[in-house]
């Protein structure tokens, strides 16, 4: 009996899955589908699958060709599979060719033609699902936005927006992207989404008027320097449907929510303590060190250092204290953030042109979790006890520079899959938002405004 394997997502089960399996099975006898799991697809970067598990295997069921079907969660599955299950031959689509030549040790690799024109992303192009996403303020991380989005789909950056024409002009030649400088109304005309990343001080404005256009919205910490503000967006937004997500990076990453599940698992016991630090030396010039009103440690890297504290400890604080040290300009270059619990303190710290060490503490009553730095990039940590040769460590990579799960959050938001905001909740949002008041009322103070 000659037995063939294939694997796949098979989302959005289409002809040219439904040809891969048949000609599949008509290369031997008994053919076994690996349907992969979503932390499987996450893992290899691909992201926003719309189906479930259970539906793709279903899907692959009903075709009637495979004799059984297995799930794959692994990278290095294949090889343990085709030795497990004795098999002839493996299959997949030409998309793939040469990649899984690795496989002939092993069992003959035969790769398939690849049905043309015919794929999830063009399925949800014709759901409407192909998100147009439209980028304002064409700086430092817009690149990096565009870049990323790439890998996300049901994704499509399509145009820019900067009313600074340099900047613009310069984005446009690099990326061959129409770039709007004045018509702001016909660029939300081309967009089903923004993603803000202007100068801090107009955000808010950015997102009043995208979300007043109907658009959905991703926007660059920090959003609102008021809590009123932030409430009133946030209100706005789910009154018309629409998605309104503040960037936090953190937030979004596969190790990140693994942190905080250990955290709240009981393995350290009770949460007592969190130190969360984020430094950087910025360039000579640049905003962090120059914007004495709109920028610095705080307002630029605040937002991290609370977001552990937030999703950890929640946001009934009993108190919070902000304190600074002023540069010469008159602009924090390092801050700290004390939350006093009842049971626990926090401290978050800020540094734009102050260099310390960017760990994550998480302390319990029966241990510690140690997040290295840079803890808000972290794609591993571990738990430490008492016994300092007790050690667990987790692992967790992510793809690229980790902007790629912040943009797929957001696209399966206004797909609708996955409705909760649980990696940050607007209700954290506005919490950051009435801190980022404060520590505005004290830089006012401080500047004598
Ligand atoms: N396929 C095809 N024609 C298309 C689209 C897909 O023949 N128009 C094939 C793919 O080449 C693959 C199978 O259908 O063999 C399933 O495709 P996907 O669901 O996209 O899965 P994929 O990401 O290719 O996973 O471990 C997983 C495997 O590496 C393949």
């Amino acid at each position: 009996m000659k037995k063939v394997i294939t694997y796949g997502s098979f989302d959005l089960f289409h002809e040219g899955h439904y040809k891969l399996l048949k000609r599949a099975k008509e290369l031997g006898d008994y053919l076994i589908v690996g349907v992969t799991t979503e932390h499987f697809d996450y893992s290899r970067g691909k992201l926003n699958l719309i189906d479930p598990i259970m539906t793709r295997i279903e899907n692959v069921r009903a075709t009637g060709f495979a004799d059984e079907i297995i799930v794959e969660d692994h990278e290095g599955q294949k090889i343990e599979d085709i030795q497990r299950y004795n098999i002839d031959i493996f299959t997949v689509g030409s998309d793939w060719t040469g990649k899984f030549d690795y496989l002939n040790a092993y069992c003959k690799v035969i790769y398939l033609e690849r049905t043309p024109d015919i794929s999830s992303t063009i399925i949800r192009h014709g759901r409407g699902q192909l998100i147009r996403i439209g980028i304002i303020g064409t700086g430092r991380v817009a690149p990096r936005f565009f870049e990323e989005s790439s890998y996300v789909s049901g994704a499509e950056v399509v145009a820019a927006y900067n009313p600074d024409v340099d900047s613009a002009m310069e984005f446009n030649e690099k990326y061959k992207l129409p770039t709007y400088v004045d018509n702001f109304e016909k660029f939300l005309d081309k967009i089903d989404a923004v993603y803000i990343a202007s100068p801090n001080e107009t955000h808010a404005e950015y997102v009043r008027r995208s979300l007043m256009a109907g658009k959905h919205v991703l926007c660059e910490k920090p959003m609102t320097f008021t809590y009123d503000e932030a409430l009133e967006l946030y209100t706005f937004a789910k009154l018309h449907g629409l998605r309104l997500m503040e960037g936090i990076r953190a937030a979004y990453l596969p190790a990140f929510q693994q942190i905080l599940a250990v955290a709240k698992n009981g393995s350290i016991g009770r949460v007592v303590g969190i130190d969360a630090t984020f430094t950087r030396l910025p360039a000579i010039g640049s905003r962090e060190q120059c914007d004495y009103k709109y920028s610095g440690a705080f307002l630029e890297y605040g937002c991290y250092g609370m977001l552990p504290i937030f999703k950890i400890l929640g946001t009934d604080y009993e108190d919070v204290e902000i304190k600074s040290i002023l540069g010469d300009s008159g602009i924090d270059i390092f801050t700290e953030i004390h939350f006093q619990y009842s049971g626990a303190l926090a401290t978050a710290k800020a540094g734009a042109g102050v260099k310390s060490e960017g760990a994550l503490i998480i302390a319990g009553t029966q241990g510690y979790i140690y997040v290295p730095a840079p803890w808000w990039m972290a794609d591993s940590f571990e738990v430490r006890h008492e016994d300092p040769n007790i050690v667990e460590r987790y692992r967790s990579e992510f793809k690229g520079d980790g902007f790629r799960y912040e943009i797929a959050e957001f696209i399966s938001k206004i797909n609708g899959v996955g409705q909760s905001d649980y990696k940050l909740t607007a209700g954290e949002s506005k919490e950051m938002a009435k801190v980022i008041e404060q520590f505005m009322k004290l830089r006012k103070k401080n500047q004598g405004d």
